[in-house]
């Protein structure tokens, strides 16, 4: 099943100049880039996409990081994709996470782990309205497409 993941260069990925490396991994693993932008986020728009961490200890360092420099927040569009990409990021604390997973390779530090992607259908759908207009998002077939096999 097609899915499409909300995906976001933490400014820690952009400022080291990892932003290209990462996007690689996404293309390099046959899935679509359907939108694409460098932002620096407000703290409302950064509160709302973190809210349900609002309570936590660490919301305020969260929030803090967000806003502190550029993200590059994309649409990812894939054969069930989400769960893919997750895999693809690795644990969130990036010294748990296996090595050639994109935290795993580089990040060390929980507040610091360079990327997030959407944990399920139903957050993707709320992070890419919050960043997105659906004008925004742009369809177009890849030219490998339609050589994917589809099993009976
Ligand atoms: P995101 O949402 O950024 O993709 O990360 P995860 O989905 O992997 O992890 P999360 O929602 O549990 O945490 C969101 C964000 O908070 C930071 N964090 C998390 C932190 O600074 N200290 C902590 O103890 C935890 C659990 C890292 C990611």
């Amino acid at each position: 099943m097609k899915e499409m993941s909300f995906v976001m260069l933490k400014p820690d990925a952009v400022l080291r100049r990892l932003s290209g490396k990462v996007i690689s991994r996404f293309e390099e693993r046959g899935l679509k880039i359907a939108a694409a932008k460098m932002m620096i986020i407000t703290r409302d728009l950064a509160e709302k996409h973190y809210a349900e961490h609002s309570q936590k200890p660490f919301f305020k360092d969260l929030v803090d990081y967000i806003t502190s420099g550029p993200v590059l927040a994309m649409v990812i569009e894939g054969e069930e994709c989400i769960s893919l990409i997750r895999r693809m990021v690795g644990a969130t604390n990036p010294k748990e996470a296996d090595l050639g997973t994109i935290r795993g390779d580089y990040a060390i530090d929980t507040g610091r782990n360079i990327i997030h992607a959407s944990d399920s259908a139903k957050s993707a759908e709320r992070e890419i309205a919050l960043f997105f207009n659906d004008s925004e998002l742009c369809s177009y077939p890849l030219p490998d497409e339609e050589l994917v096999y589809e099993e009976p």
